[in-house]
């Protein structure tokens, strides 16, 4: 695979029109790429780096002749169509939670678990954007510490809930005296019974509940980092919380290693030189992470490590990253990369 052609589902998406950017700016070899989302959007002009395309309606013929076809358009679409994309001969990298826990289905950060690529059988699933950028920060640490216990707090941009849901955001953030009765009709989940405004608010809800008080966005970042790293052991846990930021999601993660005596700065040592990595630590310059300024970036920045007063082998750091970028778009253009 030199030279692919590509295809694009979900590519009108907050995600799909990431995918796009990153192909074209990275300069991906491909030889053409097919714009798909649903009947609504056919005919729709979408330009990106000076190159005009048409979005199709997406059929099972969309993926004849493709060799590479990016799925973000919801879980039920990649049900629908992954499989016939590669009975026609594509590879599907899946952003969806479609298949990530599939057993023979590789779940793959490139900066994580590369290796794990070399086993697939033409899908091949995108993490969460919280995981990735989780797993992205903790891996030079758990490669050369080791990882008991991970627990993490996220702060979630609306971006993270599709192109409506930053629009909400947008529409309730210049109406301050009604804040408490703004209309909302998105969030936390379109398929709830209960909707609440988003702007001056934070809500700890991101997608349904399941009967065991955690929501599904908390249960993939736990079952996704246990895949990734292969550690069906390892203890994690997580409350994932959605804020009025556009695009940026932060995590406050909590982690204990395995060995004893380690410092703050050993850590700084093996995440400074880490790949995807930023180190943005310096409390006395007032320097640390943050989403506003993490917009539109690749990297991963990491920042405000802390040893725990009370646990002996226990870290505190504060990680952000752009969602759409990293945590979806860059990762899966990044295993597109890898394959060819
Ligand atoms: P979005 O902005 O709401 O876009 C949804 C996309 O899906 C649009 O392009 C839409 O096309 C398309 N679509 C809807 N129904 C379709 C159909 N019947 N056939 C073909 N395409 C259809 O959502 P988003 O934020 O980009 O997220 C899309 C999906 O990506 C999510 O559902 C999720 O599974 C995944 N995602 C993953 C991550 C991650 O963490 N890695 C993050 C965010 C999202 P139209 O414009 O024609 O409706
Ligand atoms: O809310 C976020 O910040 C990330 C959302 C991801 C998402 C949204 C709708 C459906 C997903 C995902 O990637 O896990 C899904 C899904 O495919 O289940």
């Amino acid at each position: 695979m030199n030279t692919v052609n590509v295809a694009i589902v979900g590519a009108t998406g907050a995600v799909g029109t990431k995918i796009l950017e990153k192909l074209l700016e990275r300069k991906f070899p491909a030889k053409s790429i097919k714009l798909l989302a649903s009947k609504r959007s056919e005919g729709i002009e979408i330009s990106a780096h000076g190159q005009k395309f048409i979005v199709e309606e997406t059929v099972p013929e969309s993926f004849d002749g493709i060799d590479i076809a990016f799925f973000s358009a919801g879980g039920n679409i990649s049900k629908m169509f992954a499989s016939e994309a590669v009975a026609r001969g594509a590879v599907v990298i899946d952003n969806t939670s479609a298949f990530r826990m599939v057993e023979d289905i590789p779940l793959v950060v490139p900066e994580v678990n590369p290796k794990s690529l070399a086993n697939h059988k033409g899908i091949i699933a995108n993490p969460n954007c919280s995981t990735i950028q989780m797993v992205t920060a903790l891996e030079p640490i758990r490669e050369k510490l080791g990882l008991k216990r991970v627990i993490v707090s996220t702060y979630q941009a609306v971006s993270g809930a599709g192109v409506e849901a930053i629009e909400e955001l947008e529409n309730q953030s210049n109406q301050f005296e009604t804040r408490a009765t703004n209309e909302a009709a998105l969030l936390p989940t379109g398929a709830g019974e209960r909707f609440y405004p988003i702007a001056f608010n934070a809500i700890p809800q991101i997608d349904a509940f399941d009967s065991s008080g955690y929501t599904l966005e908390e249960l993939k970042m736990i079952n996704e980092t246990k895949k990734i790293f292969e550690n069906k052991d390892l203890h994690v846990s997580a409350t994932c919380v959605r804020i009025p930021v556009v695009s940026g999601h932060s995590e406050s993660i909590y982690f204990e290693i395995d060995t004893e005596g380690t410092t703050v700065e050993d850590l700084k040592k093996l995440l400074e030189n880490a790949p995807g990595i930023v180190l943005q630590d310096d409390p006395a310059q007032q320097s640390y992470p943050m989403p506003l300024f993490a917009e539109g970036v690749d990297d991963v920045f990491v920042g405000r490590i802390r040893k725990d007063p009370d646990h002996p082998t226990g870290f505190h750091m504060w990680v952000v990253t752009d969602n759409l970028l990293k945590g979806a778009a860059l990762n899966s253009v990044q295993i597109a990369e890898h394959l060819i």
